[in-house]
């Protein structure tokens, strides 16, 4: 595979986007790439307030299936790749990520803004009280809180609720120099308006994905392939 981008000298504002696909090597499910990805619900319909409200055995069936995936995943060569360039940059590295798997963490990320929050913690929708989910007594159909009785849920932003960060988001995106997109479709919003956005300001803009997404257009290089396999071989260019 050619690859040819350009080193990423010290000092430069870097933020990378990451979404499903850079999870997929770990043996994590994406949403859009294989069909449902699990019964016969559309996610967008299921992931939602008013899903909970409706029907919260259901939406826990959906967690606790993506729960027990997480528990046998580990970081793939693309969350290291990823570390490897935050190592590099220092603080002027941001990784935004759309994922809920924390797989960037346990790989070592250390600026991760969790848009769209994380599987590996739960609210109490009574009194607000958070837990980390492996403590949590999944086996009742729907956990309860320890505290006040009340149902728990997956501490996610479901759709039509606000993402996490956005401010952390804007700042960074108004300042980045390069912005990196790996592994997403580019079509939910507002993290698809994010690669037009650093482009209007002026980034470098650099995409890493199985397909063209969408938005491909928004790329000033584009690599197609899978991000483990890619991100390893651009860290040596760009460092
Ligand atoms: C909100 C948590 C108000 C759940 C998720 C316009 C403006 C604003 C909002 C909207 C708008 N239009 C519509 C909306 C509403 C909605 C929306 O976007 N709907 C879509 C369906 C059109 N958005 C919302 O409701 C959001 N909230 O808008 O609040 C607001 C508005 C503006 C500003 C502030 C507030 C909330 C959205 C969050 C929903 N929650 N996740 C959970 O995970 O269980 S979204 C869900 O989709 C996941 O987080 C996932 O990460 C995300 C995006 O999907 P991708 O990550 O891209 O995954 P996908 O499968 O689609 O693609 C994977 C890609 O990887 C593929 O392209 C594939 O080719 C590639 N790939 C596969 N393998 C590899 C690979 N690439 C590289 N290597 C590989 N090996
Ligand atoms: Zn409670």
């Amino acid at each position: 595979m050619s690859l040819n981008s350009a080193p990423i000298q010290k000092g430069t504002r870097v933020t990378v986007l990451t979404g499903a696909g850079v999870s997929a090597e770990s043996g994590l499910f994406t949403f859009r790439d294989n069909g449902g990805l699990w019964e016969q619900y559309r996610f967008e319909e299921v992931a939602t307030p008013d899903a909970f409200g409706r029907d919260p055995r259901l939406v826990w069936r959906f967690y606790k299936f993506r729960w027990e995936n997480l528990g046998k995943a580990s970081p793939n060569p693309a969350h290291y790749a990823l570390v490897k360039l935050e190592a590099s940059l220092g603080d002027t590295f941001t990784l935004i990520t759309q994922n809920v798997d924390g797989l960037h963490q346990e790989a070592g990320s250390r600026n991760v803004i969790e848009m769209h929050g994380t599987l590996r913690r739960c609210y109490c929708v009574r009194c607000g009280q958070q837990f980390r989910t492996a403590k949590v007594n999944l086996h009742r159909e729907v956990p309860r809180c320890t505290g006040c009785g009340g149902s728990l849920r997956p501490d996610i932003v479901w759709f039509g609720e606000m993402p996490f960060g956005l401010e952390a988001v804007n700042e960074t995106l108004e300042h980045t120099r390069i912005f990196i997109v790996v592994g997403t479709s580019g079509t939910v919003y507002p993290a698809a308006q994010f690669l037009p956005l650093a482009r209007s300001l002026g980034a470098r803009t650099i995409g890493i994905n199985l397909e063209p997404p969408q938005n491909v257009s928004w790329f000033d290089e584009f690599y197609r392939g899978r991000a483990g396999d890619i991100l390893p071989e651009l860290l040596k260019q760009w460092i």
